[in-house]
């Protein structure tokens, strides 16, 4: 009996992405994963632009199976604004993408900011680099840089002795870095957030807390997933990146107990998950193969990353079979779960390190060719090994 393997994908931004769907190609992938960037948040995803970008992977021979991400918008998050139209735009785009053959949406419920590193750089010892969070240098851009009202609320005394120690031998360059990763823009935008911007979004959070953004992804839930499951898409949340508030920011799909309570939400195979083993990973309270076989039902999608924590709350970025996570031991219940349901799931290696000739190419911070096909194809030798075996 032959088993069925993980669909192999790869990020791709879009037109404007430096890696090529001829790299995507070559790298062995058989479809990406994309988003209509362009296209302002709340806006209707219009057949038309769904067709064009559809038509590009296609024509390179590839096939457009993941939205990543469809965003959903703070209005939506907070419950302000124009949230309800902006609802009813979610689930026409849901309707049009449906119309256009794609079946899985991913999205994510982190309010302002979604992933956060405080270097993109990180030298490793043999020379490429990596993305890394180190939890003082956060601190300290937090208190000292950003100056966020109350900031000192959020960390023990110890903490912020330790961040005002940092922060006092930190040279002007890794203030700046700091600063500047900390500020970047949402992914598949070249702009940065300015300090008053970031202010401002965070204030207008202010009384909501984790069971309130809770309620509101629910709700948003409650009104998508029966249109979902009537055109036939499966809804994939992403997890928060890394998994704890952050800036005072509530963070509601960290942990296991999160997932939980999503699918209890709203019980349906359309409500489910784009399994990050790197973002769920950053706590060593996730169990991960656990998780994949508690949820195993409702994973749609699967972004296959490793870090590797410390003590002190830092994690870097590992290659894809180093770090925390037992890579083996996943990728066997992917299988296993793959079986049960003798379906195929896409995954994509999420991230990678910039190496070799890419060390002098600028990528969106993780997403360069080489790091990523190294990973993916670490990845797929595992795999098929494994496949062999089960
Ligand atoms: C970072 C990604 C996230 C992810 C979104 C999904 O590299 O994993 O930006 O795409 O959170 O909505």
């Amino acid at each position: 009996m032959s088993n069925k393997l993980m669909h192999q994908t790869m990020r791709w931004y879009g037109p404007n992405d430096v890696v090529s769907l001829s790299d995507i190609l070559q790298a062995g992938c058989e479809g990406v994963v994309t988003a209509l960037h362009q296209i302002p948040v709340g806006n209707v995803w219009t057949i038309a632009e769904i067709e064009k970008r559809k038509k590009m992977v296609e024509d390179a021979g590839m096939t457009w199976t993941v939205i990543e991400s469809l965003p959903v918008s703070d209005d939506i998050k907070k419950q302000s604004g124009d949230y309800l139209q902006h609802i009813e735009n979610y689930k026409t785009s849901l309707r049009n993408v449906a119309a256009c053959g794609l079946k899985v949406v991913t999205y994510n419920f982190m309010p302002v900011l979604d992933w956060l590193r405080t270097n993109v750089a990180f030298e490793l010892p043999n020379g490429a680099t990596a993305l890394y969070f180190e939890r003082l240098a956060f601190v300290a851009f937090d208190l000292f840089l950003l100056k966020r009202p109350g900031a000192e609320k959020d960390y023990k005394a110890e903490e912020i002795e330790k961040a005002t120690q940092k922060f006092a031998v930190m040279t002007e360059e890794e203030k700046k870095r700091v600063f500047n990763n900390a500020m970047l823009g949402l992914p598949g935008s070249d702009d940065a957030f300015t300090p008053e911007q970031v202010l401002a979004a965070l204030k207008t959070y202010e009384g909501i807390d984790t069971q309130k953004l809770k309620e509101h992804l629910f709700y948003f839930l409650q009104q998508v997933i029966p249109v979902a499951e009537e055109v036939g898409v499966k809804m994939a949340i992403h997890p928060d990146d890394p998994p704890y508030s952050v800036l005072g920011l509530p963070r509601i799909m960290s942990t296991e107990q999160d997932a939980a309570d999503l699918i209890e939400a709203v019980p349906s195979k359309a409500n489910g998950f784009c399994f990050c083993t790197g973002s769920f990973g950053a706590r060593p309270d996730n169990d991960l193969v656990k998780m994949i076989r508690r949820f195993g039902d409702h994973i749609h999608f699967l972004h296959l990353r490793n870090t590797k924590r410390d003590g002190g709350g830092n994690f870097y970025e590992a290659n894809h079979l180093g770090g925390d996570a037992d890579m083996y031991a996943i990728v066997k219940e992917v299988l296993l779960l793959m079986q049960r349901r003798d379906i195929s799931i896409p995954m994509r290696p999420d991230h990678g390190h910039q190496m070799l000739d890419d060390l002098k190419k600028k990528t969106y911070p993780g997403y360069s060719a080489i790091g990523r096909l190294k990973g993916l194809a670490e990845l797929r030798g595992v795999e098929y090994a494994i496949s062999r075996t089960i």
